[in-house]
Formats: C-alpha cells, sequence, structure tokens
C-alpha cells in the first residue's frame, strides 16, 4: 500500500509532571498543522501524540506519591489528556509507552536489531543523570553535574554489563543524509548543531539498563530497554510497525516530527540511525520549536517558573491564548514569556483589527440589509490581495512558518478595516441607488470567509463562529480549493452578529 496520509508527531510528554505552556506550545503547533492539513491537504492526515511513561524518574516520583508506576501514570494521562481537550487539541491517536501492543512492539523492535547485529553486548561505565535519563560523557559535565541547564543534579557512575547500539556504524550514512537533505532538520541553526556534533564523530549507545524495573522488560531478561529508545520508537510503533504493516505503510515516513530543540540530537541522530538499521526511511522534517523561556532560561518546574495553559486561558481565552502563542516569535526561535507583551497583542489583533471587523461588518449587514448578503460580484482589486495571501499562507505553512502565515491573513484583516475607513458603508446606506453599498457590503463579507477560513486552524472556535455567522456550515475553509474562490459566499445567505468575538482587556484588568 502506498503512503496516503499525512503524519505529523509531537513528542511524548513525561508522566512526572503536568503540561505548562512549554508543552502546549509545542502541542498547539501540531494542532494548527493537523487542522490545516485536514482543510486544505490532499489526502488524509494523522495527528499523533501521547506520554512517555517508564523510567527510574518516573518510577522515584510514583513511590515519592506512595503508588505504583502505573497507578501514578493513569492518573497523570488524565491531566495530560484533559489539558489537551481544554485548549482543543484535535489529536488523532494519543499513544502512551506503557500500552501494550507498545511494549510488544518496541520488544520486537529490538530483537530484530539484535539478531542483525545492530545491538551488541558490552560494558557501560560512566556517568549517568537520572533525572534526564541521559548518559553523559565526563568532558559535558558541568562541576560534575549534569549539562542540562534545567536540571544540573548530580550525575552518578554506573559501571555495568548492558548491551549497545552501535550508533557509530551509522556515523556515514547520517552525514550522507544531512547532505543530500539540508532541509530534513530544521531552522537552519538546528541543522547546523546536529551536523557538526556527526562530524565531532559518535560513540554507541548504551540501550539497556540492568538497575532500571520500570520499562519495557529486555528480551530474554536481565533488565529493561533504555528509555529513549523505548518512547522513540513510539513514532512507528502508534503507525502499526511492526505488528500492522498494512496501516504502517499508510502513515510512514512521518511528514513532520515536531520536537524542542533540547532532544535535537534523540530525533536527528540517534532516531534515524535506528531507523536505517531497521531499513525504514526516514522522517521528511524534523522541526525544532524554540524555547519559551523565563528570566531568559527555559521554564522549569524546579526553579518554579512554569506557566500553566489555565493561567492564559482564564485571562484570554482559549483561542486567544493560542494565537498568542505562535504570533509572538518565528517558530523555532526562543522567547521570553511576557503577559504584557501577549495583552497588548491581544488587544491589537484580536480585539481591535479582527473582533472590529466582524462586528462592524455584520452590524453594517443586520442593519442595513436585514442580514442578507447581497448580490455576488468580482472585484479584482480585492480579490487578488485575498490571492496573494492565500498562497503567502500556504507557502508558510508548508514551511512551519506560523507567525508568517498569520501575518498573511491579518494583512488581509487589515486591508478590510481599511476598505470599510475608505467606502464609508454609513455614507453609502445614505444614497438612493442602493447598489454601491451591496457591492461593498458583499466584499466585505466575502473577505470575512477566508479569513475564517484561514484563522479556523489556529483558532477553531473562532473561526467555527465566523463561519456560522456567515450563514455557512461545514469546517470553515473545507475544501479548501473550493472555498477559496473568491465570489463563493452565496447571495442570499442570512448572516447574524455574534457576541464580540474578542472583549478589549485593560491592563488594570488583567493585572488584577
Ligand atoms: O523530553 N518551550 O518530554 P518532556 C517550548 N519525553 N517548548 C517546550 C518547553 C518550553 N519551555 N518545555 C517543554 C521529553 N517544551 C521526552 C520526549 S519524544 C520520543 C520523548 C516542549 O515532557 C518541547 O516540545 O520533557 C519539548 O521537546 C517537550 O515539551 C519536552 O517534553
Amino acid at each position: 500500500m502506498p503512503k496516503d496520509t499525512f503524519y505529523l508527531t509531537t513528542p511524548l510528554y513525561y508522566t512526572n509532571s503536568t503540561p505548562h505552556i512549554g508543552h502546549a506550545y509545542s502541542t498547539i503547533a501540531a494542532d494548527v498543522l493537523a487542522r490545516y492539513h485536514r482543510v486544505a491537504g490532499k489526502g488524509k492526515s494523522h495527528f499523533l501524540t501521547g506520554t512517555d511513561e517508564h523510567g527510574q524518574r518516573i518510577a522515584d516520583v510514583a513511590a515519592a506519591a506512595g503508588m505504583t508506576p502505573k497507578e501514578f501514570c493513569d492518573q497523570i494521562v488524565e491531566r495530560w489528556k484533559q489539558q489537551w481537550r481544554d485548549i482543543n487539541i484535535s489529536y488523532d491517536q494519543f499513544i502512551r509507552t506503557t500500552d501494550p501492543d507498545h511494549e510488544a512492539a518496541v520488544q520486537r523492535i529490538f530483537t530484530t536489531l539484535r539478531e542483525k547485529g545492530d545491538i551488541v553486548p558490552g560494558r557501560y561505565e560512566g556517568w549517568y543523570c537520572r533525572n534526564d535519563e541521559t548518559f553523559w560523557p565526563e568532558s559535558k559535565l558541568i562541576d560534575g553535574r549534569c549539562p542540562n541547564p534545567e536540571c544540573r543534579r548530580e550525575v552518578e557512575w554506573l559501571s555495568e554489563d548492558a548491551l549497545f547500539f552501535k550508533l557509530s556504524a551509522y556515523r556515514e550514512r547520517l552525514i550522507a543524509h544531512f547532505l543530500a537533505n539540508p532541509a530534513w532538520v530544521r531552522p537552519q541553526s538546528a541543522y547546523n548543531e546536529m551536523f557538526s556534533l556527526l562530524e565531532g564523530g559518535l560513540e554507541d549507545l548504551c540501550v539497556s539498563r540492568a538497575t532500571v524495573g520500570w520499562g519495557v522488560p529486555l528480551p530474554g531478561g536481565g533488565g529493561t530497554i533504555y528509555v529513549w529508545v523505548d518512547a522513540i520508537c513510539n513514532y512507528i510503533t502508534a503507525a502499526g510497525y511492526p505488528l500492522d504493516l498494512d496501516r504502517f505503510s499508510h502513515l510512514w515516513p512521518a511528514d513532520v516530527h515536531l520536537i524542542g530543540k533540547e532532544i535535537l540530537r534523540f530525533h536527528t541522530i540517534i532516531w534515524p540511525a535506528l531507523l536505517m538499521a531497521l531499513d525504514l526511511p526516514l522522517p521528511a522534517l524534523v522541526f525544532a520549536n524554540g524555547w519559551i523561556t523565563m528570566e531568559g532560561e527555559k521554564m522549569s518546574k524546579s526553579k518554579g517558573t512554569v506557566v500553566r495553559p489555565a493561567e492564559l486561558t482564564a485571562q484570554f481565552g482559549v483561542d486567544a491564548m493560542r494565537y498568542v502563542l505562535l504570533a509572538q516569535a518565528a517558530f523555532g526561535s526562543d522567547f521570553g514569556f511576557s503577559e504584557e507583551q501577549m495583552l497588548r497583542r491581544y488587544n491589537a489583533d484580536l480585539a481591535n483589527d479582527l473582533g472590529n471587523l466582524v462586528q462592524r461588518t455584520l452590524s453594517m449587514l443586520a442593519r442595513y440589509r436585514d442580514g442578507i448578503v447581497p448580490e455576488s460580484h468580482v472585484n479584482d482589486a480585492l480579490s487578488a490581495g485575498f490571492d496573494d495571501a492565500r498562497a503567502a499562507y500556504e507557502d508558510a505553512l508548508a514551511n512551519i512558518d506560523f507567525r508568517g502565515a498569520l501575518t498573511s491573513a491579518w494583512e488581509r484583516v487589515r486591508a478590510l478595516n481599511l476598505y470599510v475607513e475608505q467606502t464609508k458603508p454609513w455614507e453609502l446606506a445614505k444614497k438612493p441607488d442602493r447598489a454601491e453599498l451591496d457591492r461593498v457590503l458583499y466584499d466585505l463579507c466575502e473577505g470575512l470567509r477566508w479569513i475564517a477560513a484561514f484563522v479556523y486552524p489556529f483558532m477553531p472556535t473562532t473561526g467555527e463562529a465566523m463561519w456560522s455567522s456567515l450563514g455557512l456550515s461545514g469546517v470553515p475553509g473545507a475544501p479548501w480549493s473550493d472555498a477559496l474562490r473568491w465570489g463563493a459566499l452565496a447571495t442570499g445567505s442570512r448572516t447574524t452578529v455574534p457576541p464580540a468575538l474578542f472583549p478589549r482587556i485593560e491592563a488594570a484588568a488583567a493585572a488584577s
């Protein structure tokens, strides 16, 4: 069977904690792409997310809470799922690394790699960070501690018989893949960093843990499979590998793995090498989002600098939170969390620009024409601007450039607001000849329809509210190539004025 589905993934989040806006940021980004592809894509799409539940760290947290690791994960997973429902994440599949079919698939993969000679026995001696579940060479430690700025905990010396994946044997092939596919890791800075890591040489990877009990058991006994190998294989096990190869053939290779930049090495060096060892094709793109920072550093639970999505949705609402997070910075760049900046953006882009356009357009239509869409007509100047915006929007999302897509949509929002100022419908309404006012009102409603389609992947509830206010049913913008033709809004459609979508928030109210 040929691959026919756009396949998109997020990282699997650790269940030792609950979601903060950093996790939400990556997941919202994936949701935007998934919704856009469902509406505009040529085929099906599949959006995978889930939880990473094995490893010593999670066993430790569970023990501290007086629960078994599985009991602990079962209740935390519900909080992740609830969070995603609360912010309108439309995943198609949620995988847990404790799912029995995932565990069985990982064991099969492990056995295959052993049989092929890619996993071999050896002895591990070195530093291990229990918190990060990562082996660190001595040269990387900072003052004898874990070099991850979020962690910096003491590392332990491990000395045990272990199994190793022959990562170093894949270095040449990885280098060749990077050279032949210069856009497969993005942004460019991520590609460059990973390429220079490769050039610096690779060591084999220890893939078994004799002393960690909470994990996928090693086939044949003697401990568990290294949690990162277990977790990273989710992208193929969720798609059916190796137990349902028919399903797998529709999905794999993934079109996009969205990840945070701190896990690039796992996704662009270890993961492709594992896939090469399994004779499977590599994902088309790994895109690393930047970090949302607080006081210049990645948000960190241990430093008490995390912001929860609920804190933002209480203030702005779900859609506005989704918008402000993605409009704030180029995807792939870090940005400092600032409620003040978010508030400014909310008031400028949502309350003033979009909210105002929706209200004034539909209110004027209600007042002057009983809410009925006037006769359809062609307006070359306006429609050319919308065609260009559509092309720019599509191009931006093909390049995982959320801010770019929003910019092209908001240029049209502002163009329509300007059109209102220039044509002054309230003055045209005083003229006995109806034709000119009808043309302007049609243009505004039609423009609004396009904007609803652009807005929908980012702000689903808002897009739907705009769409139904225009008397339309179905998913805004679907199917894309029919919907995004100027003049498709039917004459005679009955519109309604929605409640204010984005009431202005005063800074004083926000602070209280
Ligand atoms: O790393 N800014 O899970 P995790 C932006 N289980 N994105 C952030 C962020 C921030 N401040 N904080 C977290 C793991 N993220 C592994 C992954 S994948 C097979 C296994 C996002 O719970 C970002 O996508 O620590 C980052 O990579 C992910 O959450 C890390 O989640």
